[in-house]
């Protein structure tokens, strides 16, 4: 193939690309994918993934060309994930794009999710269509953090867990008397209710419910639908009154309580118990049962001390700080962690991403 065949691959798998951001969150727990098919240099349709039960890219794709009358016969169709295989709430991508009379398929990256994993690629080459996986290793991995969560869950069960603090440039949340609003400006604020859109569930912990009195919700930004709740409170402590639990909330406990239980199922919340050690939730354990429930992309806002524990046990993946230009010299941390006797001991993250919002810096930081 020349330069220029591989210039054009590359521009129509960007183009895929951005079909696939049009897709929302409705999608999920299904991932958002993109596809454009083309011949000759002219684009016959395009498409992207529809909200969960509805018709994948390649279908809309499809589609898409014959509402414009296009015959897609010996085209190119582009798409940034392997065509799916498997009979699942919608019939095989790749025998759609087969039966279509597609003579080449470029995938920007195979699919994980192990009903296909490949075999996608493998209907499609088996029925003599050209395929490509992989080409573009910067593309794949624009395509894979389009849906880091989805990956996530299928490589390991549980979801990506993404957990936002704010503080001041000293890392500081709160101060001594509990005053904490505002340390970040509104620009943050508002960042942070896109970071709460985009994901399956916010979780929090009893502390913050009983501090804060919180919503929970997703505010100021234009959604199709709100993130689940989830509180971990290990003694059942929450009120069924709490704000939190209007509209519906999973509440995960240690040491259950009948009665309570009731009070708060009557309110519509739903209540499970996942005891770990010292009368505490197990959190790796209630990560593997999200990860069942299907949820991709997990928002943590919680305290200090839900903070430190997930991170000391292994359960999150990323922090996405937002740090004011402030100092405010004492005051409450943004994680309790345990005291360390060697700097070697650190727990260490790699910078993926650092920006401005408003005033404030926007720190995505990943554990390794
Ligand atoms: C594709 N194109 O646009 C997407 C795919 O239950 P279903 O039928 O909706 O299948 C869901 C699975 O299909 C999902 O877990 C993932 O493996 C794949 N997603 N595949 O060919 C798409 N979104
Ligand atoms: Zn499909």
């Amino acid at each position: 193939m020349d330069s220029m065949d591989r210039q054009a691959d590359y521009a129509y798998m960007q183009q895929a690309l951005e079909l696939a951001r049009r897709a929302t969150i409705e999608t999920s727990p299904n991932p958002k994918v993109g596809c454009v098919i083309v011949r000759d240099g002219q684009v016959l349709g395009q498409g992207w993934t529809q909200p969960v039960g509805q018709a994948h890219a390649e279908v809309q794709a499809l589609h898409d060309a014959a509402a414009k009358g296009h015959d897609v016969r010996g085209a190119t169709a582009y798409v940034t994930l392997e065509p799916c295989s498997h009979f699942g709430r919608t019939p095989p991508c790749a025998n759609g794009l087969r039966d279509a009379g597609i003579a080449r398929v470029v995938a920007a990256m195979q699919d994980a999710n192990p009903q296909v994993a490949g075999r996608g690629l493998s209907i499609l080459r088996e029925a003599g269509v050209e395929v490509e996986c992989g080409t573009f290793p910067d593309l794949a991995l624009q395509a894979r953090e389009l849906n880091i969560g989805f990956f996530q869950r299928m490589e390991t069960g549980k979801p990506w867990v993404r957990m936002k603090v704010a503080g001041s440039l000293d890392g500081i949340t709160a101060l001594s008397n509990g005053q904490s609003q505002w340390i970040t400006g509104p620009a943050a604020r508002q960042d942070g209710h896109q970071w709460r859109a985009r994901a399956d569930a916010i979780l929090t912990g009893i502390g913050t419910v009983l501090a804060d009195d919180p919503m929970l919700n997703v505010r100021g930004v234009d959604t199709p639908r709100q993130p689940k709740k989830i509180i971990v409170d290990s003694h059942l402590r929450i009120s069924p009154q709490a704000r939190v639990l209007q509209g519906g909330a999973l509440i995960v406990c240690a040491v259950p309580d009948a009665e309570k239980q009731v009070q708060l199922e009557q309110v519509g919340a739903e209540v499970i118990c996942l005891p770990g050690t010292n009368q505490q939730v197990d959190l790796p354990v209630l990560m593997q049962e999200l990860g069942r429930r299907q949820i991709n992309e997990l928002h943590v806002e919680a305290g200090a001390t839900l903070n430190g524990t997930l991170i000391s046990q292994g359960c999150v993946n990323e922090l996405l700080l937002y740090l004011a230009p402030k100092l405010l010299g004492s005051g409450a941390g943004l994680f309790n962690l345990p005291e360390l006797t060697h700097v070697d001991q650190a727990r260490v993250l790699q910078f993926h991403e650092i920006s401005q919002v408003g005033d404030d810096l926007r720190v995505f930081a990943r554990f390794k």
